[in-house]
């Protein structure tokens, strides 16, 4: 299961009454109002902790509050302000509305955090209410409430390689002859329909996630087949795949109109790292079968029939994955 899904129900809280209190004092008969201000309450916040890479401990506490204000006091005294709750979760856990799925926020990177709820306000004591004319106010406010709700946390893996191809290119099986993954596959376009997760062994001890998205066509930047809403995916992810199937009427257009799609929705994307890879090199005449492939664009051609390919594949991949971690690792030392 990569995507990992919880309810709570989630309150920050109330603000703390203003005090209604008159100075007592010997010999002074009336004394003046000396009630002190109610302390906000405390606001619920998310807080992107890397550590953590489920949402588990969640399932376990579906109630989480934040804690009141204090109420005002005798001798100007304000109430102390609430506790803020404080909810750590791991990076990529988007925080929805409960009720109406609404994205609140999208907690993706070491040291953000968001208020989602926020505290009530605390109420004013009578302190304040004093004036030339009424030197006894009756009047304090009581606090705000605070705000409560149901949330959906939901947490994205972020994948480490996006398979990007077109329709039919063969990312499904690709995924599925180097993972345990079982994605849908057949010999019609857009098969997938939601991205597919698969871990990657790359050494002994290391691995990859790798996603399988579905094919992009001319247009998709525009919203065409399923366009968008992957290229968003993609976005998230550290490397791209580029595949290209041999067997195409144009292998070398259909590059450069992934490129172009890719480009039009976010020109940073052709900026991460990436690999290029003939498919289906099975099919062509056994002669062709060491390369170039695509008119000499690149020499690693793969094929997920007769397995052609892949453990280089592997290895290619498994060392810009860890020289790209370690590039992350020394940017945040
Ligand atoms: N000959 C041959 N056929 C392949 C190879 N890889 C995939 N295929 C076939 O190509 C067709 C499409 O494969 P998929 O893996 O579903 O392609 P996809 O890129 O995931 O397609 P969408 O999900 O529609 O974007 C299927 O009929 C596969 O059996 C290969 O290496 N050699
Ligand atoms: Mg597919």
């Amino acid at each position: 299961m990569f995507v990992d899904q919880v309810r709570i129900y989630a309150r920050s809280g109330n603000g703390g009454n203003g005090s209604h209190s008159f100075r007592r004092e010997k010999y002074v008969p009336r004394g003046g109002p000396d009630g002190g201000d109610g302390g906000n309450g405390g606001d619920l916040v998310f807080t992107v902790d890397p550590q953590l890479n489920t949402l588990l401990d969640y399932r376990y506490q579906q109630h989480i509050n934040a804690q009141h204000g204090e109420h005002g006091a005798k001798q100007r005294k304000s109430g102390k302000r609430g506790q803020d709750a404080v909810i750590p979760v791991p990076p990529g856990t988007l925080i929805k509305d409960g009720e109406t799925g609404e994205i609140l926020a999208d907690l993706l990177v070491l040291g953000q955090s968001e208020i989602i709820l926020e505290g009530g306000r605390g109420g004013r004591g009578n302190v304040h209410f004093a004036s030339p004319t009424n030197r006894t106010p009756e009047r304090a406010d009581d606090g705000r409430e605070g705000q409560e709700r149901y949330l959906e946390l939901e947490l994205k893996l972020i994948a480490d390689v996006g398979l990007v191809g077109h329709p039919n290119a063969g990312k499904s099986t690709l995924l599925s002859r180097l993972s345990s993954a079982h994605p849908k596959i057949a010999d019609y376009p857009f098969t997938t329909l939601q991205p597919n997760l698969g871990i990657v062994k790359y050494d002994t001890y290391e691995s990859l996630v790798m996603a399988d998205i579905p094919g992009l066509i001319e247009g998709a930047h525009e919203g065409k087949g399923l366009g968008m809403q992957f290229l968003r995916h993609v976005e998230r992810t550290r490397i791209l795949l580029f595949m290209i199937d041999v067997t195409s009427p144009d292998p070398k257009q259909d590059l450069e109109i992934l490129k172009n799609e890719l480009k039009q929705f976010s020109p940073h994307l052709l900026e991460k790292p990436s690999l290029l890879i003939a498919t289906k090199i099975d099919q062509l005449p056994p002669e062709e079968h060491g390369g170039p492939f695509l008119g000499g664009k690149t020499n690693l051609g793969i094929s997920s029939v007769s397995g052609k390919g892949l453990d280089e594949l592997i290895r290619h991949l498994g060392q810009i994955v860890s020289d790209s971690r370690q590039q992350e690792i020394s940017e945040v030392s």
